[in-house]
This record gives structure tokens, sequence and C-alpha cells, in this order.
């Protein structure tokens, strides 16, 4: 039987919903800032999120939406320096007006703390924005409660290869075996079932919903509360209300079977 060791943890969509009012808005206030007239509408991002990374993703819009635009300096350093804006203008917004976890996130991480879990994150975000995020949504120390952040440009390849996952259990030092994932994208869990990883939870949000999450144990609305208790989508049933840890070690037993 495997034994589940360590929960590795996407962030964008996953741990929050950061992409519509967050991402989103710091590219349009990094574009105003930089002169540029581009702004990045709820739908326009939707069609951009199947491309993860923010500078691949400014680089697709240019491609796509854009063909005739000449940047002012050798394409490279041009979204570089947008994307670097960017990043300031998210940090910021992470303050002000700061964004919340998704239901159930920080119950859960404090659960599997307690019960000694070990806890990773492995995300195509920059670095800079997890610090942002875990800091002002989480706890001042919260970086501190991942042994390993995997993020952004650490890995050659971003999602949907699957290197950041690879590279995050390397770090850990564990096997596919003792490890479960949680991810929102199709995205996503091509990297995490890319990585060998076979338990995978994954919480839908309104710009995955519709999405493929064909090789996922089970999917989800969200994790539950007392509140609001989470809705099964697709899998099989081994969650009562929300996922707490007794769900989890059956999402990996029934993985790995
Ligand atoms: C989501 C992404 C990131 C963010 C933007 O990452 O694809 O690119 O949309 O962040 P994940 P950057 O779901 O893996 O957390 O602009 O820093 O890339
Ligand atoms: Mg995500």
């Amino acid at each position: 039987m495997a034994e589940l060791k360590a929960l590795i943890f996407d962030v964008d969509g996953t741990l929050a919903d950061t992409e519509r009012d967050g991402h989103r808005v710091a590219f349009n206030q990094a574009f105003a800032e930089a002169g540029l007239d581009w702004v990045w509408t709820i739908d326009v991002y939707g069609q951009l999120l199947t491309v993860t990374g923010g500078k691949e993703r400014i680089k697709y819009y240019l491609k796509h939406f854009l063909p005739d635009f000449t940047p002012p300096t050798e394409l490279d350093s041009f979204v570089a320096e947008l994307h670097a804006s960017k990043t300031e203008h998210y940090k910021a917004l992470m303050v002000d007006p700061g964004l919340p976890l998704r239901p159930g996130v920080e119950r859960l991480l404090r659960e599997a703390r307690e019960a000694g879990l070990r806890l990773a994150i492995a995300t195509t975000t920059t670095p800079a924005n997890v610090t942002a995020l875990l800091t002002n949504s989480l706890a001042e120390d919260a970086e501190d409660w991942f042994e390993v952040i995997a993020a952004g440009d650490i890995v050659p390849a971003k999602k949907p290869a699957p290197d950041i996952f690879i590279w995050a259990m390397e770090q850990l030092g564990l096997p596919p075996e003792n490890c479960l994932a949680f991810e929102d994208s199709d995205n996503g869990v091509k990297s995490v079932v890319g990585a060998g990883i076979r338990s995978l939870l994954v919480t839908v949000n309104d710009y995955t919903r519709d999405q493929d999450f064909s090789g996922a144990t089970v999917v989800i609305d969200q994790l539950g509360t007392d509140e609001q208790p989470c809705q099964l989508l697709a899998g099989p049933e081994l969650i009562q209300d929300r996922v707490d840890l007794d769900a989890l070690h059956k999402i990996h037993g029934y993985a790995w079977q």
C-alpha cells in the first residue's frame, strides 16, 4: 500500500482564485503603466490562460491578437520588463485589497501540518507571487509551512510539462507513490500525470470547470466548509462533505490500489 507522506499544491486557482481579480488586473495595470492600450477582459484572459507563464502569455497575446505590434526594444527584454512590472502590481494587489484563500484551504493545510504530512508547492507562477499570497492571505510565516516551493522559471518547461512536479518530488526526496497533488486546470492535471503522480484532487473554478481532467482521481467544486459542503463532480464517492485527512488517505489508497 503506497503511504501518503506529502501534499503538493498548485497555487493559482487551487490555493486561491488569483487569476480573474489578481493576475489579470495586474497585467492590465502594467500595460497601462507602460502606456499600452491593451486591456485583457475576463473573457480574453480566459482564452489566454491556455498558456501558462505570464511572459509566455504576453508573447502568445502579441502573436495571436496583435500580430502587427512592433516592440520598442528586443522582444524578450520588452516582455521581461513588462512582466516584472506586472509582478510588482500583483504583489501590491495581494496586500490591498488582498485575496482570500479558497474555502477549506487553510483548514486542510493546518490539519495536514498537525498530522505531520509534508507540504510542498508546484506552480507556474513567479516565486514572488507565491510569497505575496502566502504571507498576506495565510500567515506571516506561511512560506515556512512548505518544505519545497517549486515555482516559475526554476524548471525549463512550464505546465503542462511535468518538470515542476518532478522537481518538487526530487527536492522532497519522495517518489510519486508517496505524494498527493492538488490542481485546478487541465494543464496542471497533465503536469501531475506526466510526473507519475496518481493521486490527484482537482478543485475546479470558473475558468476551468469545463476542462478535461482525465487522470484526476477526484474532481470537486471546492474543499468544503461547515457552511458549504463540497460537491463531487467526477470520480468515486470518497469524500463526506469536506476534504479532510481521512478523505485524502482514501483518495490516495484508491489511486494506488
Ligand atoms: C498559473 C499560471 C501563472 C499565472 C501568472 O500558475 O499559469 O502563469 O497565471 O503568474 P499555477 P506569472 O496554476 O501553476 O499556479 O505571471 O508569474 O506567470
Ligand atoms: Mg492552477
